[in-house]
């Protein structure tokens, strides 16, 4: 179960700074940032410090951080004004759920009506 930062993962290296993002909160344990190809007027990504793959692997190895990881999607919620309006939190998990960055990470998602069931 890997929790050191690993080489080959970009949201490593935005962890660590060496890749550059428009980071809107931070915490002891995650940083949230906007998504560099934004679905939805806010569009940012809580992920935990620590590596993990998916929220899944997060939650079964470190359920504290993973907590962090939720209430800092309603924080980022709250921050963007998006909390009364509604918004969505997302994890997307394996590639055929649309993963393309195994990292843990939440979408936050809102500022216009969001459909359901999503595509
Ligand atoms: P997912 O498809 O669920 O693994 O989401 C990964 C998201 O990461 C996707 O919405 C686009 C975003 N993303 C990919 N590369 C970068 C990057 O270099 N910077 C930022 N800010 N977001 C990125």
């Amino acid at each position: 179960m890997a929790v050191e930062p690993q080489a080959d993962c970009l949201f490593c290296k935005i962890v660590s700074g060496d890749v550059p993002a428009t980071v809107v909160r931070e915490t002891d344990t995650t940083v949230a940032f906007r998504d560099i190809n934004p679905q939805a007027p806010t569009h940012v990504l809580v992920i935990p410090k620590v590596h993990h793959p998916d929220g899944a692997s997060l939650a079964a190895a470190e359920p504290a951080i993973a907590a962090d990881v939720l209430r800092e999607a309603g924080e980022v919620a709250a921050q963007e004004g998006i909390g009364a309006s509604g918004y969505r939190v997302v994890f997307n998990t394996g590639s055929g759920a649309g993963q393309t960055v195994f990292h843990a990470h939440a979408h936050v998602l809102g500022g216009r009506g969001l459909q359901w069931p999503p595509g």
